[in-house]
C-alpha cells in the first residue's frame, strides 16, 4: 500500500483496485503491486531456473514503494489449481524448482506488498517457454477460459531482449461491462474484453505483433437457464449466431471464430492486442468476404495502408487461395499469406518476385471450393 491516511475502510478483494478520495483531503490508495514481467523459464541440468523483472509499480501506475517480495507457484494442469512453491523476497528475481526442468509444470509469479497485498498473477509459463495470459482475477467473477495462449516462438516480443521498447511486457486482459448489449454494425456486443499490453511501469503499448506464429485468442460466454447469459440466444444457436470482432481503431470487423459449445468459448489466432468482442451476429453458412481493408494500398513500409487484408467467414475450413491479377489478367501474385487473424490473407502490394507493383487498379481473387470471390484493390505509391 502507498498512501496511508485513511479512511473510509473500503473492502478490497484480491484484485485490489479500490481507492477513493473525498472531501479533498481524504485519501486511500489500496493499490497492489503490478505482476512480475519478463516472467520466463531456464533448465539447467535437472533443475528449472525461475526469473522476472523487478516490479516497481502498482496496478494503479503509482510506484511500489513497499514492495516485500514474490510468490511463486505452479500447477499441473494449466491453468491451476496453484500450489505455492517460493516466497522469495524484494531484492531476488530467480527462483529453482529443484529437479523440476522436464516435469511439465506450469509457472505463475506475483509480487506482494509490506501490507500484505498480493498482485495479480503474471502470465502462467511452461518449462519450453510457452506463455498463457488469463483474465482470472482482472474481473469480479472468475474466468480461467478467457485467456491468450502465446505459443514460445511468439513469446519474444515479451521480453527485454526481443521487444520493440526494450522492457519487459505485461498483457492484461480485462472485462468491459459496459460493452454488452452495444448495437454495432452487423450485430450487437453480448461480452467484450481487452487485450493489452503494458511495459512493467504501466505504460500502454500498441503496435504489439506476435510473430512468426500468431497466438490463440479464447473469450468465454456465461450461461444462464439455456440461454446465453443475459440474451436472448438459445445454447443450440450458438454456433449460427456468434463471432468474433474486433476493434482495429476505426471499427468492429467480423472476424469469425471456432467455436467450443462444451467449454463455451469462441478462438480465434492473431498476431495482435486490440478490443475483441463476442458479438451476437447471423454467420454465413459458406465462404463469405466480410471485409476488406484499406481500399486503396501504399506499400511503402510507413505502417499506414501498407497492405490489403481480406477477412472472411469460413465455416467448413476449407483451403483458401488467394491470388492478385492486373487488369489484363496477367498473374501478379499467387498464394497470398496469412493475414494478422486465422481467417484471413494480406496483400502487400508485391509481385511474386518481391517488387512492389506499379501504382494502379488490381484484382483480388479468393478462391475455395464453395466459391470464387473477386474484387479490385487499388495501389497507390
Ligand atoms: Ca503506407
Amino acid at each position: 500500500m502507498d498512501t496511508q491516511v485513511g479512511y473510509p475502510v473500503i473492502t478490497v478483494s484480491r484484485d485490489g483496485l479500490q481507492s477513493c478520495t473525498q472531501a479533498g483531503h481524504i485519501y486511500l490508495s489500496l493499490a497492489s503491486p503490478n505482476p512480475p514481467a519478463g516472467f520466463k523459464t531456464r533448465k539447467s541440468g535437472p533443475d528449472l531456473i525461475l526469473e522476472w523483472g523487478t516490479v516497481r509499480n502498482n496496478d494503479d501506475a503509482t510506484v511500489c514503494e513497499d514492495l516485500a517480495g514474490y510468490n511463486v507457484y505452479r500447477c499441473k494442469i494449466s491453468g491451476g489449481p496453484y500450489t505455492q512453491i517460493a516466497a522469495p523476497q524484494a531484492s531476488e528475481t530467480t527462483c529453482t524448482d529443484t529437479g523440476a526442468a522436464d516435469s511439465g509444470f506450469y509457472y505463475v509469479a506475483s509480487a506482494r506488498d509490506s501490507d500484505g497485498q498480493e498482485g495479480a498473477y503474471s502470465f502462467e509459463i511452461d518449462g519450453a517457454g510457452n506463455a498463457v495470459a488469463r483474465s482470472l482475477y482482472f474481473e469480479a467473477e472468475e474466468d480461467s477460459f478467457t485467456m491468450l495462449a502465446i505459443p514460445a516462438a511468439a513469446a519474444g516480443v515479451l521480453y527485454k531482449e526481443g521487444s520493440l521498447s526494450g522492457e519487459d511486457i505485461l498483457v492484461k486482459i480485462k472485462d468491459v461491462p459496459s460493452d454488452k448489449g452495444r448495437k454495432i454494425p452487423k450485430g450487437e456486443i453480448v461480452r467484450s474484453f481487452e487485450f493489452n499490453a503494458y511495459t512493467a511501469n504501466s505504460d500502454a503499448l500498441s503496435r504489439i505483433v506476435f510473430s512468426p506464429q500468431k497466438i490463440t485468442l479464447k473469450m468465454h460466454y456465461k450461461v444462464s437457464s439455456g440461454y446465453v447469459d443475459g440474451t436472448t440466444i438459445l445454447l443450440s444457436q450458438v454456433p449460427r449466431v456468434l463471432s468474433i470482432f474486433y476493434w482495429n481503431g476505426l471499427e468492429w470487423i467480423k472476424i469469425g471464430s471456432n467455436i467450443s459449445t462444451s467449454e463455451q468459448t469462441l478462438s480465434i489466432q492473431t498476431e495482435h492486442l486490440s478490443k475483441y468482442a463476442i458479438v451476437k451476429s447471423i454467420n454465413s453458412d459458406k465462404f463469405t468476404l466480410t471485409k476488406r481493408i484499406p481500399p486503396i494500398i501504399t506499400p511503402n513500409n510507413d505502417g499506414i495502408n501498407d497492405a490489403a487484408i481480406f477477412y472472411f467467414e469460413n465455416p467448413r475450413n476449407c483451403d483458401v487461395v488467394g491470388r492478385i491479377f492486373d487488369l489484363s489478367g496477367s498473374l501478379v501474385a499467387d498464394q497470398l499469406p496469412g493475414g494478422p487473424t486465422s481467417n484471413s490473407l494480406r496483400w502487400d502490394g508485391k509481385d511474386d518476385s518481391g517488387r512492389i507493383v506499379d501504382s494502379g487498379i488490381y484484382v483480388y481473387q479468393l478462391q475455395t471450393s464453395e466459391a470464387t470471390l473477386t474484387g479490385s484493390v487499388v495501389v497507390s505509391k
